[in-house]
């Protein structure tokens, strides 16, 4: 392929009419890596980074998908168009949620301003991260303010899916136990905003004091100096909790520390201050320069993503690889030679096989 197919070149040209069925095929074919898929990312890779990405991650259950749906309202209501990825098979913007989410989802959903998309869960961990991602460069590139990803649960690849945003906000629950889970989980250091939902129950205070605790003892040292009588310094108890409010409330440019958000997301109280802490994030990582950092760091791990799975690729489709590393098997059974003086030298001879692309 060293064109474009003659269907693909007509979809992207709708695309950049910014007709909706055109994002809703490329966003297909992305997802389902499609031939052509990367061509078309290739594309559209210089129209990205306009839109801010914001990941909801927590357990199941915890009113993620809720506050999704509040927080793309609010978002519609400022005049901003919004792009979900939802990661999430029971969530309701898949269908397996209660009656009453799903109407609540309509009222999203049929909004033009809104595109959703729902993914299935893939197996392998970097599958899904990647897939998520690129779903979301799609969106970012037809234009979408902002993107909301949600993920489904609190694995090891939902952390994943979250660093893929600018902005990840942990949501937790009062009767998710306690923020240790949260910690143990790794949640803390993923956090750049926490959401204590379902702040209409009971031990929503708790919990907000647990985490506000966790970050304040994060924070460093909770005994003060003071100066005493008598030039004897003495050391004053400082609540680390406070010490976390406090750091959270300040404008610092280059510091941050998550500001824990109280929600009820079956009403949507809260979402405004949610909305203010997201976009005060935003403002923080442009002036630090972390907004680029993070991005760049993106763009880095994005090559080695793809040169990993075009190395895996090219080498095992290759035949002359295959039927080589048959020869090397006897000498490897008989002790002569190690599957790592094999794989060493397998990579010393694909020289041609793995640059057997095309450059694009
Ligand atoms: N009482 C109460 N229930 C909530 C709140 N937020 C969500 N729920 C309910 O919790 C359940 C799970 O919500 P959902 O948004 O699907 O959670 P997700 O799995 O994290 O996406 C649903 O039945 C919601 O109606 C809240 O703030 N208070
Ligand atoms: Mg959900």
């Amino acid at each position: 392929v060293t064109s474009l197919a003659p269907d693909l070149e007509r979809l992207l040209a709708e695309f950049d009419a910014r007709r909706p069925a055109a994002v809703a095929r490329m966003v297909s074919i992305v997802e389902n890596h499609r031939p052509g898929f990367d061509v078309a990312l290739g594309l559209l890779h210089g129209r990205m980074g306009r839109a801010r990405r914001i990941g909801i991650t927590g357990p199941p259950g915890a009113g993620k998908s809720s506050l999704t749906v509040h927080v793309a309202r609010s978002y519609r209501e400022a005049g901003l168009t919004v792009g979900i990825v939802a990661v999430d098979p029971t969530s309701p913007f898949t269908g397996g949620a209660l009656l009453g989410d799903r109407i609540r989802m309509e009222a999203v959903a049929l909004d033009s301003g809104v595109f959703i998309r729902s993914m299935a869960t893939r197996g392998s961990l970097g599958g899904l991260a990647s897939a998520t991602r690129e779903v979301a460069d799609v969106l970012d590139a037809y234009g979408f303010d902002r993107i909301l990803i949600e993920t489904v649960g609190v694995g090891q690849s939902e952390l994943e899916v979250a660093r893929t945003a600018d902005t990840t906000v942990v949501t937790l629950v009062p009767e998710s136990g306690d923020a240790i889970q949260a910690l143990k989980a790794g949640l803390m250091e993923i956090a750049d905003i926490f959401v204590v939902n379902k702040a209409d129950r009971p031990g929503a205070d708790k919990l907000r004091m647990e985490i506000e605790l966790m970050l304040g003892l994060r924070l460093g040292p909770v005994l003060r100096p003071v100066p005493g009588h008598h030039g004897v310094e003495l050391q004053e108890f400082v609540n680390p909790a406070k010490v976390a409010r406090a750091a959270a409330t300040a404008d610092a440019a280059d510091q941050w520390t998550p500001p824990v958000v109280r929600t009820v997301a079956i009403t949507g109280d809260g979402t405004d201050e949610l909305i203010a802490a997201v976009d005060r994030h935003y403002t923080y990582l442009e002036r630090s320069g972390e907004l680029r950092q993070r991005r760049r760091r993106r763009l880095r791990e994005r090559v080695v993503e793809v040169v990993q799975n075009r190395m895996q690729q090219r080498l095992w489709e290759d035949e002359g690889t295959n039927a080589w590393l048959e020869t090397q098997l006897p000498a490897m059974e008989a002790g002569e030679r190690s599957p790592f003086a094999v794989a060493d030298t397998l990579l010393a001879r694909s020289a041609d096989v793995l640059s057997s692309g095309r450059p694009t």
